[in-house]
């Protein structure tokens, strides 16, 4: 962790680093020796658990990880930190990242996620650092949508399917209009699925992982579900953040998809979990009324209310670009991911049945 005394620091600054892809980038990046600096939004509570194990006194001399007070629907405060911090990298990984929860909140989707990347972009430009300052966004597979080739690649046309999906669309383009017009060194990382244990608990692999857990625990009866016929490529957190590293190493900026190439359903997450917790499930009845049985419990129902207004049911990256011009591969399979998050979420269910045994009251539910 120590940086050689005859080179200046990189700097980096990451949005969005309270959230899963941003607490592993801010760990990779100090491995390196970069000085991180992070913006993480005020809360009525903590939210902050998944940095917390890096986090810096400020009061120590030489602190290399700082956090910053911000939004990204607040462009001075962006500007101010920019200007203060004066990046080598901007890593922008913030965002309202939940597919079914823009439905809820498209406006606010909109100005966070769109709006958001237009206004760190313009910063840099006011600031004068377009030569200094490189600039990754977080493009998603989201954007394919509706797919129109499979597997997907970067020239695939895209068709999004959510206002999530459209707000990166416009982020997406204001980042190459950005780079084609000021050159800026800009770029996106067209991320498919990836999941860890700091997975967000209502993505479906950690909602799955944390369910079952529990169930095996005996803290939740069933678990509800959605569209468990969906077919997504994920991958691991710790991969795709290496990744995006790399793509700010580059001479020319470019953009890139990161996927694994290989798909499975929701479906066989829910079975691979469950094999894990020593769960045989045996699956009965069709469509909504389909039910996943342990022995002679219903743990798995179908609930229509996680079924989206419009669905991405199949999404599958190539991601031989980033192999063949980085020479990145995924390291970790998804079939060892689940492995790690089942164990990380059962480790968990076991702290609370201990506390719920001893009279504790504990809230395992999960929306
Ligand atoms: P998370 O939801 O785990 O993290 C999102 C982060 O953004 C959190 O730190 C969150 O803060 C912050 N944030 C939310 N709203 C705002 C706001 N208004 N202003 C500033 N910060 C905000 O997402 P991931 O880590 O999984 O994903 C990182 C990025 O990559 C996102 O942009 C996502 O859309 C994109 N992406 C993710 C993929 C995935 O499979 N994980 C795939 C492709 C793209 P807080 O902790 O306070 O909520
Ligand atoms: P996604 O991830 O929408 O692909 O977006 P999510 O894990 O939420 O859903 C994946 C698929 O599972 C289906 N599904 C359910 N999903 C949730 N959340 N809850 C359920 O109960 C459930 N049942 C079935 C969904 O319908 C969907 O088809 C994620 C986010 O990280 C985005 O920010 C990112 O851009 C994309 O991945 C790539």
């Amino acid at each position: 962790m120590t940086i050689a005394s005859n080179t200046t620091p990189k700097v980096a600054l990451i949005t969005g680093i309270t959230g899963q892809d941003g607490s592993y980038l801010a760990e990779f990046l100090l491995e390196k020796g970069y000085i991180v600096h992070g913006i993480k939004r005020r809360a009525s509570s903590f939210n902050t658990a998944r940095v917390d194990h890096i986090y810096q006194d400020p009061h120590t001399d030489n602190a290399r990880f700082n956090l910053h007070y911000g939004d990204l629907s607040d462009s001075s405060n962006l500007t101010r930190i920019i200007q203060q911090t004066q990046p080598d990298e901007i890593y922008n990984l913030g965002a309202q990242s939940h597919v079914a929860v823009s439905f809820e909140s498209p406006e606010y989707t909109a100005d966070v996620d769109g709006m958001g990347t237009l206004r760190i972009l313009e910063a840099i430009r006011i600031l004068g650092l377009e030569k200094k300052t490189r600039f990754y966004q977080a493009s998603t597979s989201e954007l394919y949508g509706l797919v129109q080739e499979i597997p997907q690649k970067e020239t695939t046309p895209f068709y999004p399917r959510s206002p999530y999906a459209v707000a990166k669309l416009y982020a997406y383009w204001i980042t190459v209009n950005y780079r084609e017009a000021y050159g800026m060194y800009a770029c996106n990382g067209i991320l498919f699925n990836h999941e860890s244990p700091r997975r967000g608990e209502t993505f479906v692999t950690r909602k799955i992982t944390r369910g079952l857990a529990n169930i095996s625990m005996g803290l939740e009866d069933c678990l509800y579900m959605g569209n468990i016929d969906a077919l997504r490529d994920w991958g691991h957190a710790k991969d795709y953040v290496r990744m995006q590293w790399m793509m700010l190493q580059q001479d020319q900026a470019e953009d890139f998809v990161i996927a694994t190439g290989v798909q499975y359903s929701v479906r066989q997450f829910i079975e691979w979990s469950a094999a894990e917790l020593g769960m045989q499930l045996r699956w009965e009845g069709q469509g909504v009324n389909e039910v996943g049985y342990w022995n002679d419990k219903p743990i798995v129902k179908i609930d229509p209310r996680y079924f989206r207004p419009a669905e991405v049911e199949t999404l599958l990256g190539d991601p031989s670009k980033a192999k063949q011009k980085l020479g990145w591969t995924p390291e970790i399979t998804v079939q060892e991911m689940c492995k790690e998050m089942v164990a990380s979420d059962l480790a968990q269910a076991k702290q609370h049945a201990l506390l719920k045994a001893n009279g504790y009251s504990v809230n395992v539910s999960v929306e």
